[in-house]
């Protein structure tokens, strides 16, 4: 009887296990169909993306993440001018089918995987603008560009005192949009244009191109860029550090040295939190010379420090040039910048006046053209 019993309570076992496993198959094959489905989705675009050429051995599709590629997009191309890692460009677009919500995109890396390192200037060739705007079809109106696969930390406006220097500004457009948008950066381009001919005042179109900027988007990170002066390596990274940020180290007219220890000139960042710090920059320096000091004074004044990259890394080619007409060195530079400490809470951008006359929008940049007064009447000695 009780072996009986035993023998029924085996079978009942027996039956659930075989119940379970039956279960678990299903459940498997289920799991099974479905990520091989999934998967095969991803082959197929990953195969899209070779097909179309792409380099697929750096940039996103190397990192943890698999990007979608969107064939159709002018910029889906293999054009010789893209750095390695460049040419990876994911769709802004999500995919018909399967992706209904974007992922979040992961932070920019600290060091872009498509930096080239040392470049090669020269301005021998004959540039135009033709010509900058075939090679950066992604560079949206007014000059604006943010990277496509990741989120970058700053948001920079990058600010051109300007005056007749249309030749210059087509190199500086050629070289800095692809180096920019290799180092992964969220960027607008403002050239601030003197009107007139009136003496040239450097910092006080760089104060007007910080608040028209502000106008135009929400940029935390400003930087101030002659525009004669091309980076010599993609490294420099053009957004804002801990400290205002000097760029342009070691140019090639000052043997590629820094002049002295205190040069804060040619291209220079402050977030905007470091700028308000110094009252901006300061509005009554006219013609050549002085005000960068003035404004390094400002950042030491004010218990900040300039940071600088590494002096292999911080290298630069200046278009060469004479000297602009109504641009003389200004004889009173060397007495103002003894008296920053006392000028500077008075004089910056909180008493900033000028008229603007015209913000124009092209492919490549946004120009905005400014009237800025001229200097006060030099007192008559005697
Ligand atoms: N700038 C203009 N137009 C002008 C004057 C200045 O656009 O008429 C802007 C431009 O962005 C320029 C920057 O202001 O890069 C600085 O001016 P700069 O290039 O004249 O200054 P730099 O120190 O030259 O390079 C000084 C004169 C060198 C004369 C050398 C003669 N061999
Ligand atoms: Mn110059």
């Amino acid at each position: 009887m009780s072996r009986l019993m035993l023998g029924r309570t085996l079978e009942r076992i027996c039956k659930g296990v075989l119940l379970l496993c039956l279960l678990h198959f299903l459940i498997m094959m289920i799991l099974y169909f479905d990520v091989y489905s999934q998967r095969f989705d991803i082959f197929s675009r990953f195969n899209n993306g070779r097909n179309g050429s792409r380099n697929n051995s750096s940039g996103a599709a190397s990192g943890h993440h698999f990007y979608y590629y969107n064939l159709s997009r002018p910029n889906a191309t293999s054009a010789p001018y893209l750095a390695a890692g460049e040419q990876l460009v994911p769709s802004s677009q999500p995919d018909n089918n399967h992706t209904p919500s974007p992922k979040p995109l992961p932070p920019c890396p600290e060091n872009p995987p498509g930096l080239v390192g040392r470049l090669l200037i020269e301005f021998s060739s004959q540039m135009t603008m033709e010509r900058v705007q075939k090679e950066n079809p992604n560079v949206t109106e007014g000059g604006r560009y943010k990277p496509p696969d990741c989120r970058p930390r700053w948001k920079v406006a990058i600010i051109i005192p300007f005056r007749h220097r249309e030749n210059h500004l087509k190199y500086w457009l050629h070289y800095l949009h692809p180096i920019l948008r290799r180092q992964k950066i969220d960027y607008g381009i403002y050239i601030i244009n003197q009107l007139g001919e009136d003496t040239f005042n450097r910092a006080k179109l760089l104060n007007v191109g910080y608040t028209e900027a502000l106008k135009d988007a929400e940029y935390d990170c400003f930087i101030f860029s002659d525009v004669d002066l091309i980076p010599m390596d993609d490294r420099n990274l053009y957004h804002c550090y801990d400290q205002p940020r000097h760029f342009a180290i070691a140019m090639d007219k000052f043997g590629f040295r820094l002049p002295y220890a205190g040069y804060f000139g040619g291209v220079s960042g402050l977030s905007k939190k470091q700028f308000l710090k110094i009252n901006g920059f300061p509005n009554e320096y006219w013609g050549w010379g002085g005000e960068d000091d003035d404004i390094y004074n400002r950042i030491t004044l004010n218990g900040m420090k300039v940071s600088r990259p590494d002096v292999r890394i911080g290298r630069y080619r200046m278009i060469k040039h004479e000297r602009d007409k109504h641009n003389e060195p200004n004889p009173q530079r060397f007495n103002k910048i003894q008296n920053t400490k006392n000028t500077m809470k008075k004089d910056g951008i909180s008493s900033l006046t000028y008229k603007l006359v015209q913000v124009k929008k092209y492919p490549m940049y946004t120009n905005i053209s400014v009237e800025i007064g001229k200097p006060p009447p030099r007192p008559i000695k005697g």
